[in-house]
C-alpha cells in the first residue's frame, strides 16, 4: 500500500481515525486533504479516549510525519489548542508539516458560519466552525493561506482588504459590531510566527514520499455523503471527502493513488439535517446510540441513527473508486436481534438501486430491507473473522456481497487492538 486513501462511505463518523491509525503503524506518512477542525477523530491511547478535530491521526506515532494538507482549513487556535493537549498525554507534534497553501480560519468565518445558520429558515446544522464561509473565500479569491500569516507584510495586506470586506456584510447584514483590525493583526501574527517552523510546500514533500516508495496514508474527514459534489447537498460540508479531494488537497496526481478503504459502520449515523433514508425512530435507534455513544465529538449533537444502507456504500464506492472496504462497530449489533441491511429504494413504484440527487424524490424513497438474523454472543474478544459467531460472519459477508467490495478489516471495539485484518 504505497499511497492509500481512507474515506467516509457514509455521513462521517465511520471511525476513520481508528483505521487510520491501525494503518498508520506501517505508514510514513499521514496526510489531512480535506476540512478543517469540524471533524472529530477519536484515538485510543494506553485505554484513554483522545479526540482530534485537526491534527491528523497518525500523530499518536513517533516515526509518522503528519501533514495538513493545501485542501485544509485550518484554525489556528485549534492547532495550538490540539498541540497543547496532546502534550499533556506526552504526545509531540514535532513530526506535524503544514501546507503554505493552506487556507487559514479566520474569526470572520466563525461569526459568519453562526449567523448565517441562524438566519437561514431551513438550517444545514454545520458544526458553526467557520468551515463554509472559509471554502467560500477560497472560492472567491479573497482568502488567507499559511503562507500569507507567516508572512506580517502579507498578512497585513490580505487581512486589510478582506476584513473591510467582512466588515461591510457584518454590520449592513447582520447588524453587528466592526471587527477590529489591530486585535485580529496581533493575534494571527503571532499564530503566524509560532506555525512557521512548521510551514512548507507540502506537495513537494508528499511527491518526493512517494518517488521513495514511502507509505503514505491520506485520512479522509467527514464522509462521501457529505461530499460538496456527491453528497446529500445542500446538506453537506464544503469540501470533497472523497478519494478525489486527496489529489487536489494533497497536491498529487490521481495516478500515484493505490488504494481506497471505504470505512463505514455496520449501521448509519448521520449528526446534522438532510436526508436518510434508513433512520429508525424506535427504541433500536436509542440502544444503539447509548451503546455506541452517538454524540458529535465536536458539538456534542446527538446523532441521528438508523440501519446499514448499501445504496449510500455502492455510491460511496463508485464515486471513490473504492478498492477495499473496512466495517466498524460490529459489537454494537450485538444483541439487537434481527438486523436489517437496505439494498434498494421504491421509489414511485419503481425499484431503483443508485442514489438519487433530488431530495424531494429522496423524500418518496423507501429502504427495501434484508433482515438477518443476528447474534447475541459477546464478540469483543473475537480477534479472527473464524472465530466469530456464524450470523455475524454472515451479516459481513451479505454487506461484502451487496457494496460489491472485498472486506478488509472489521472491528469488534474502539480501541486499535479491537481492529482485525482479514487474511
Ligand atoms: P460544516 O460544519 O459546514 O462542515 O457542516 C456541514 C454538514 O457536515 C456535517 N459534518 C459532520 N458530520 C459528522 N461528523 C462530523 N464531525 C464531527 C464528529 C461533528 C460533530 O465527528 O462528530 O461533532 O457534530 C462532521 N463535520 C461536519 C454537519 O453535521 C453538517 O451536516
Ligand atoms: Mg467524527
Amino acid at each position: 500500500m504505497p499511497a492509500t486513501v481512507i474515506v467516509g462511505s457514509q455521513w462521517g463518523d465511520e471511525g476513520k481515525g481508528k483505521i487510520t491509525d491501525f494503518l498508520s503503524q506501517k505508514a510514513d506518512y499521514v496526510v489531512r486533504y480535506s476540512g478543517g477542525d469540524n471533524a472529530g477523530h477519536t484515538l485510543v491511547l494506553n485505554g484513554e479516549k483522545l479526540h482530534l478535530q485537526l491534527i491528523p491521526s497518525g500523530i499518536l506515532l513517533e516515526n509518522v510525519q503528519n501533514v495538513i494538507g493545501n485542501g485544509v482549513v485550518l484554525n489556528p487556535l485549534t492547532l495550538f489548542n490540539e498541540i497543547d493537549y496532546l502534550k499533556q498525554y506526552g504526545v509531540s507534534a514535532k513530526n506535524l508539516v503544514i501546507s503554505d497553501r493552506a487556507q487559514v480560519i479566520m474569526p470572520y468565518h466563525r461569526l459568519l458560519d453562526r449567523l448565517q445558520e441562524e438566519k437561514k429558515s431551513h438550517k444545514l446544522g454545520t458544526t458553526q466552525k467557520g468551515i463554509g464561509p472559509a471554502y467560500m473565500d477560497k472560492v472567491e479569491r479573497i482568502g488567507i493561506r499559511v503562507c500569507d500569516l507567516i508572512d506580517p507584510e502579507a498578512l497585513k495586506q490580505r487581512l486589510k482588504t478582506t476584513l473591510a470586506a467582512k466588515n461591510e456584510i457584518l454590520t449592513k447584514l447582520y447588524d453587528q459590531k466592526e471587527l477590529n483590525f489591530d486585535h485580529i493583526y496581533e493575534t494571527y501574527k503571532a499564530f503566524g510566527q509560532r506555525m512557521k517552523p512548521m510551514v512548507a510546500d507540502t506537495s513537494y514533500l508528499i511527491n518526493q514520499a512517494l518517488d521513495e516508495n514511502k507509505k503514505v496514508l491520506f485520512e479522509g474527514a467527514q464522509g462521501s455523503m457529505l461530499d460538496i459534489d456527491q453528497g446529500t447537498y445542500p446538506f453537506v460540508t464544503s469540501s470533497n471527502p472523497i478519494s478525489g479531494g486527496a489529489t487536489v488537497g494533497a497536491g498529487i496526481g490521481p495516478k500515484r493513488i493505490d488504494d481506497v478503504v471505504g470505512v463505514a459502520k455496520v449501521y448509519t449515523s448521520r449528526v446534522g439535517e438532510g436526508p436518510f433514508p434508513t433512520e429508525l425512530f424506535d427504541e433500536k435507534a436509542q440502544t444503539i446510540r447509548e451503546v455506541a455513544h452517538e454524540y458529535g465529538v465536536v458539538t456534542k449533537r446527538p446523532r441521528r441513527i438508523g440501519w446499514l444502507d448499501t445504496v449510500v456504500l455502492r455510491h460511496a464506492s463508485r464515486i471513490s473508486g473504492m478498492t477495499q472496504l473496512s466495517l466498524n462497530c460490529l459489537d454494537v449489533l450485538t444483541g439487537l436481534g434481527t438486523v436489517k441491511i437496505a439494498k434498494a429504494y421504491r421509489l414511485d413504484g419503481q425499484i431503483i438501486d443508485h442514489y438519487p440527487a433530488s431530495n424531494q424524490q429522496l423524500d418518496r424513497c423507501e429502504p427495501i430491507y434484508e433482515e438477518l438474523p443476528g447474534w447475541s454472543e459477546d464478540i469483543s474478544a473475537v480477534t479472527t473473522f473464524d472465530e466469530l459467531p456464524a450470523n455475524a460472519k454472515h451479516y459481513l459477508n451479505r454487506v461484502s456481497k451487496l457494496v460489491g467490495l472485498p472486506l478488509h478489516t472489521f472491528a469488534v471495539g474502539p480501541e486499535r487492538e479491537a481492529t482485525h485484518v482479514l487474511t
